[in-house]
């Protein structure tokens, strides 16, 4: 018998370290959504950059930029007022991390990548696959990029709107070439991918009466002219007047915003600078005042403040009474962040979960010299196949919504066949599914995370500080708020069914309609020119059917009716796409593995309808579970 030997602080068991892999290798959705939403030719020509950003985000010396943006809180210089009373301006302090987080993802184009005219219609998903990869490793600083990119969007429309060609353009300002000017400089630097030129923006919509329903907004506009300052490049500051009381603001070291006020008209949206000239010349603030930082949950590192905005001045962005249309542009843009940032954290969740899996040792299994992994386990492979299987579908959603972007964008461009052609349809779609894909991925990236937290065991609830690799609970914390901003998911459910029975709901149902009947039809002429060898026949029919009722259902009840069922309207148009999209990826190369997983995603979701009809072999079902989730082992 052996001598019992007690463990000590450098004796007895160590748990190897686990590693974590380039995501192109190592996690097969993401390479696949490249495959299935790229023209080939695109594929190949990024294939080298996103496998190299891939590299990055899992650096030790990008993860320690991380920590050291979570360690070293953002907070305000002193009383944020110079001795005499003036205020301080820049009196937000940022880390270090936080700061060349920001100038990695700008020089990394994680916003310029959207708006790169080679790629046209593919650039929105090409940027998408990197923000995918770059959103948990970047400490959230993804948040003021998601909403620099929104403001590029809504003033490239804008000054589209206000072209010398124009007759749409009809506010009081008889200043179009001044605004053209001032416009046309903010998206230069909104673009920018030199970080010493490029400006992050804030979004201003949530004040105190209410974020989801900003009808309350008590920040008002008064138009006053020109009154002679100016922004940092020299051009006017705007015309407006603006005063009153932001209830958050997360970009709040941002160079611009964008804003809701009230109007004599109603709401409208305005551009302003962040800063201006004094009129000795030096940098001040355009009268924003940080009243103080938000104590939060997660997204620590984010400068998230209450504003006071008194004699700021600003333009007018389309019309006054317009406000929430003209943000809308927006509002699309950085709902489609949230959703790459939710798949994004999930999948480097179960990414760190595989890790650990394939390291972990379970006593009793060595002792009897079996194979000792946890991955070994039925149970926990059966755990994490059924989070991979949710992470896969919701990738794919939120990929095809990048794509409509991308197509509605560059209507010209082409796409890969599963994008539909007709403009119409495309921009539809696009309206229709992005609050869905929106609501949809930030729920299970949520739920999601916390079965990767849990299947580290103990050590997954620590903040892993030595280890920031492995820190899974940050990403939980940070991924909690995805369902919050950008509209809560029963708001996103509320501008759903809005639609689904607004002026655009027929044109939306039909939208879908079509689409499916493309993605499902199996025959050699479909549009993908699909090899599918495979037979799910049974699982098209299902889908077809799961819609057949939805529409129905949608069309033949009030809109009161919806709106109280507005989430399982959001689930059901969820999992209709997200089945389709299963179909035509396994449909795309007939792999095996992507063949079961669209198979299991029909036949478990009760939408589909197959609920206890299919009871296979358990033991068949645990190799498929080992394989979906260790796929690339
Ligand atoms: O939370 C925030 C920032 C956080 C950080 C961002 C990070 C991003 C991800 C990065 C991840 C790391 S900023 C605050 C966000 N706030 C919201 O999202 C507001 C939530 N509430 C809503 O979305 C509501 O649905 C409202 C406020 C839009 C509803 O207002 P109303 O007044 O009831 O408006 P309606 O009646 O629904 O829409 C008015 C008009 C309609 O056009 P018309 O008049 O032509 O029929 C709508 O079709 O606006 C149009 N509209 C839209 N158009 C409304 N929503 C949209 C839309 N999404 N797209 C296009
Ligand atoms: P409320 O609107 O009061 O909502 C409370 C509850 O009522 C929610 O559960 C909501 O779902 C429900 N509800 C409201 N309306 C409806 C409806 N029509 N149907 C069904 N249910 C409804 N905002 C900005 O403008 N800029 C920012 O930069 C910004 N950054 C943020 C950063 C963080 C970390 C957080 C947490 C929030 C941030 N927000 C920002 C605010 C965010 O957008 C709002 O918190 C959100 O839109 C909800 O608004 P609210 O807090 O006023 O809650």
């Amino acid at each position: 018998m052996p001598k019992l030997v007690g463990a000590t602080s450098t004796s007895g068991y160590f748990q190897q370290h686990p590693k974590l892999y380039n995501g192109l290798e190592d996690d097969p959705i993401l390479d696949r959504s490249a495959k299935l939403f790229l023209p080939e030719k695109v594929y190949q020509q990024v294939y080298p950059s996103l496998h190299a950003l891939c590299d990055l985000v899992i650096d030790p010396k990008t993860l320690a930029l991380v920590a050291n943006a979570e360690h070293d809180l953002p907070y305000i210089k002193g009383t944020g007022f110079s001795s005499f009373g003036h205020p301080i301006p820049d009196a937000l302090v940022t880390s270090p991390g936080w700061k060349e987080l920001q100038d990695i993802g700008i020089r990394n184009g994680i916003v310029a990548t959207g708006y790169d005219s080679a790629l046209g219609a593919s650039a929105r998903v090409v940027q998408f696959l990197k923000l995918h990869q770059w959103g948990p490793s970047s400490a959230v600083v993804t948040c003021p990029s998601a909403m620099q990119d929104g403001a590029a969007n809504v003033l490239l429309r804008e000054l589209q709107r206000i072209s010398p060609g124009s007759r749409a353009y009809d506010d009081k300002e008889d200043n179009r070439s001044i605004k053209r000017k001032v416009f046309t400089r903010a998206v230069e630097r909104l673009l920018s991918i030199d970080p010493a030129i490029a400006w992050t923006s804030g979004q201003w919509m949530t004040e105190r009466p209410g974020g989801s329903d900003v009808a309350g907004t008590e920040t008002v506009a008064t138009y006053e002219g020109d009154n002679g300052e100016t922004d940092i490049d020299g051009n006017p500051l705007g015309p407006w007047r603006i005063d009153g009381f932001k209830w958050f603001s997360s970009a709040t070291d941002c160079g611009c915003v964008l804003l809701l006020a009230q109007t004599e008209k109603g709401l409208g949206c305005f551009f302003a600078p962040t800063r201006k000239l004094d009129p000795e010349g030096a940098v001040a603030m355009n009268g924003i005042r940080i009243q103080r930082l938000k104590n939060k949950l997660g997204t620590k590192a984010v400068p998230t403040a209450e504003i006071e905005v008194r004699g700021m001045r600003a333009w007018l962005v389309g019309t006054e009474g317009r406000g929430v249309a003209n943000i809308g542009t927006l509002l699309n843009v950085t709902r489609l962040y949230n959703a790459g940032s939710s798949t994004g954290f999930f999948g480097r969740g179960l990414a760190i979960a595989r890790s650990f899996g394939r390291v972990r040792v379970m006593p009793s299994l060595a002792l009897k010299g079996l194979p000792d992994k946890l991955r070994t386990l039925p149970r926990y492979t059966k755990t994490i196949a059924g989070v991979t299987l949710t992470y896969r579908a919701d990738t794919l959603l939120a990929v095809f919504v990048a794509a409509l972007v991308g197509k509605v964008e560059n209507p010209d461009s082409p796409t890969a066949a599963i994008i539909p052609t007709d403009h119409d349809q495309v921009a539809a779609l696009m309206r229709l599914i992005t609050p869905v894909s929106k609501a949809r991925t930030a729920k299970n990236g949520i739920a999601g995370l916390q079965e990767c937290m849990e299947s580290l065991g103990g050590v997954g609830y620590m903040e892993n500080q030595e280890n920031p690799e492995m820190n899974v609970a940050r990403l939980f914390r940070d991924a909690n708020v995805l369902s919050i901003w950008e509209g809560t998911t029963d708001v996103m459910a509320t501008d759903t069914v809005k639609v689904v029975k607004g002026k655009l709901g027929a044109q939306s149902i039909g939208a879908v309609d079509a689409w499916l009947k493309a993605t499902l039809s199996s025959n050699s002429t479909d549009p993908y020119g699909a090899k599918s060898s495979v037979d799910l026949s049974a699982e098209k029919a299902a889908i077809t059917k799961a819609w057949s009722i939805f529409v129905y259902n949608a069309q033949s009840r009030s809109i009161d009716e919806l709106l109280a069922y507005g989430r399982e309207v959001v689930a059901e148009i969820g999992d209709v796409v997200c089945a389709a999209l299963l179909i035509a990826d396994a449909e795309n190369d007939n792999d095996p593995t992507a063949v079961e997983c669209a198979r299991r995603f029909v036949r478990t979701r009760g939408t589909f309808g197959f609920d206890g009809k299919d009871v296979p072999d358990w033991k068949a079902v645990s190799q498929w579970d080992d394989k979906i989730s260790f796929e690339r082992d």
